[in-house]
């Protein structure tokens, strides 16, 4: 589903059997990662097998031929390890849309192959890892031998925790069936060495994504390896009172040939805030201003650098790491050696340890207090890490996706979206500051001649409208998530403009209160006016005692809903995952089941059946 063209070219001809045949391997741990959470487990998995005598190494699905998985058991001893992602409706993530594929189709034989799962998931969504769970029931179906149970993580909860403890039982259910023992040795391993030396400046990054020199000269297709430096000529505030800030920006891509269409999502790649980089320079006292290189200490590894090297710490943390999520238990556990206080040194230790009691101060003092790298290191003095191992440790900054909020009908050279800055005070007071929304916030054109850039590309979604402005259309989009719609509605406007007859558009909004946070709602007023919206509802959330949100409202206009929904209408729901999607699914089973005389089981297999059909979409995250 959220399948791009694909953007890698297979880097090399030499398939992954080959290549573990060469370099005695014979663990592989592929993964399906959308923002990187999967590849760093597999990374790890694949670390840990030396502890077992094993000798492992990661794999892009995207670009193995996965066909040839039925020859590893031509490897003595082998194994294939999946960390899957789900996204959107049960999607795999687009790495492993072909591997996802080819599992469908596939009437391969994988007898011998032994295999396990860890599935990546959040629990807020209907299709609660269904790649994981799909994945570990086909490769058993196409006669593969599961060597321990599907492990699921959710992000919801403590993702981390679910992963350590997974892996607890992993190794030791390994170790019996391959009659193997753990080596005891439990020291950091490094993957890179560090290269310092005279690299000619124009072979240094300085935040490319991909290819040096790709924001100097800008190259068409632009993609996820190769962003598009969009200038932002249009960045205001929406919210016309209250301490939050919503942000209308509008993207040009005049000279970017980029298409889109109502429904895609953008991916914005930010970089990180100064003064934090700086705040860790200061804190380890060390030179940003060094140029380095990491290179893979194995040199068959498919991936060799950590990210594009070489770069100047500065841009190494600027660009590509991520400074501001909490640190994952494997960084703690390997940068505790680090701390010269031994109380320090025992505290990291226990936080990565897989405890009950290491699990709990993990799940508080870093979780639950937020505590970035950076807090860390201001909260442990005697802690600190060289910034190569750092380099190594920290996961890769990531883009960030937004539903993008204008019709290419109307604006066929601009893209717009909707962002709620995101900012927050932890338990202990600490600001955080969403990296993203916060950099965008400072993205302000000073004039035609002087517009910020932004590195932006295109990602395909399937939330459509449907295929005839005719068909009636509903939809449930409170806060940011009107976004996506006010490209809908001005999509619906320009059929209109153009003599199409539409059907009923209707639209459940939801705000706190209707002075402060009642986004676009001059333009809306203007489509009601010009007839392209039929209705707008609006629930404010904080203008009475009791708290109103959209399924409420929803609730009280649910002859008109059944009404639509009878004929041929579609639902689309966008916005928040956790508690709105849910509860505006219940409402929508309530009003089939009362209006369709149904029971609640009838009325699930109705819903099932309009999002088997395209007619119930969801555009949701948590
Ligand atoms: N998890 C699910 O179990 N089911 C879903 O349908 C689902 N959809 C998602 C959609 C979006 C837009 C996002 C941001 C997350 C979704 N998730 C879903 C949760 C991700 O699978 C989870 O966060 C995972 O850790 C991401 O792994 P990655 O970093 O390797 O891409």
């Amino acid at each position: 589903k959220l399948s791009v063209a694909p953007t890698l070219t297979r880097s090399s001809n030499v398939g992954f059997i080959a290549k573990m045949k060469s370099s005695g391997k014979n663990l592989v741990v592929f993964y399906g990662s959308q923002t990187g959470t999967g590849e760093e487990f597999a990374t790890r998995l694949s670390k840990d097998a030396l502890r077992f005598g094993m000798k492992g190494m990661i794999a892009d699905p995207e670009e193995c031929e996965m066909e040839d998985l039925a020859q590893l058991t031509e490897v003595e001893n082998s194994m294939a390890i999946f960390c899957m992602a789900t996204y959107g409706e049960g999607d795999p993530t687009d790495n492993a849309q072909e591997f996802y594929d080819w599992l469908q189709e596939g009437s391969v034989g994988l007898a011998g192959l032994r295999y396990a799962v860890f599935g990546l998931g959040n629990k807020t969504y209907e299709h609660y890892n269904a790649m994981g769970i799909y994945v570990d029931k086909r490769l058993e179906d196409l006669g593969a031998e599961r060597i321990y149970d599907l492990g699921l993580g959710d992000d919801d909860g403590n993702m981390e925790e679910d992963f350590v403890t997974w892996r607890e039982q992993f190794w030791p259910a390994v170790c019996q069936r391959f009659g193997v023992q753990a080596t005891g040795d439990e020291s950091s391993i490094r993957t890179y060495a560090l290269r310092i030396e005279d690299f000619l400046p124009e072979k240094v990054f300085t935040g490319e994504v991909a290819r040096l020199g790709s924001f100097r000269t800008q190259k068409r297709p632009f993609d996820s390896k190769n962003p598009y430096l969009a200038p932002v000529k249009v960045n205001r505030e929406l919210h016309k009172g209250g301490e939050r800030s919503c942000m209308h920006i509008e993207f040009d891509i005049t000279d970017s040939k980029i298409r889109y269409e109502a429904g895609d999502h953008v991916a914005v790649f930010p970089i990180n805030d100064s003064a934090l980089v700086d705040r860790i320079a200061e804190l380890l006292g060390a030179d940003l201003d060094v140029v380095m290189s990491l290179d893979n200490l194995d040199e068959e590894a498919s991936k060799k650098h950590p990210f594009p090297c070489p770069c100047s710490y500065r841009t190494a943390f600027t660009h590509y790491l991520d400074i501001t999520s909490v640190p994952r238990t494997n960084v703690l556990k390997d940068i505790a050696e680090y701390a010269s206080d031994p109380k320090d040194k025992e505290f990291l230790l226990l936080l990565s340890s897989a405890t009950p009691e290491g699990k709990k101060e993990y799940s508080e003092w870093v979780m639950h207090d937020h505590r970035s790298i950076v807090a860390i290191l201001e909260d442990l003095p005697s802690l600190k890490p060289p910034l190569d191992h750092l380099c190594e440790l920290l996961p890769r900054l990531h883009a960030r996706y937004y539903s993008i909020s204008s019709s290419p009908k109307l604006h066929p050279t601009s893209i717009h979206i909707t962002a709620v800055l995101t900012r927050y005070t932890t338990r202990v007071g600490r600001q955080v500051n969403g990296v993203a929304t916060s950099w965008l916030k400072g993205k302000v054109p000073n004039g035609p001649q002087s517009m910020p850039n932004v590195p932006i590309y295109v990602r395909k979604s399937q939330f459509r409208l449907p295929f005839k402005p005719a068909t009636p259309v509903i939809m449930v989009g409170p806060g940011t998530g009107l976004a996506p719609f006010r490209g809908f509605i001005e999509e619906r406007y320009h059929a209109k403009k153009e003599g199409k007859v539409l059907g009923e558009t209707v639209l459940f909004f939801g705000c706190r209160n209707r002075d402060h946070d009642y986004i676009y709602e001059d333009e809306l007023k203007e489509y009601q006016e010009n007839q392209t919206l039929s209705a707008v509802y609006v629930a404010f959330s904080r203008e009475q005692a009791e708290k109103q949100y959209v399924q409420h409202i929803m609730m009280q206009k649910k002859e008109k809903i059944w009404e639509l929904l009878e004929q041929g209408g579609h639902i689309y729901v966008c916005g928040d995952a956790r508690y709105m999607a849910p509860d505006v699914q219940k409402v929508i089973r309530t009003i089939i089941s009362e209006h369709g005389d149904k029971t609640h089981q009838e009325a699930d297999d109705y819903i099932k059946k309009l999002q088997s059909k395209g007619r119930y979409a969801c555009d949701v995250w948590s």
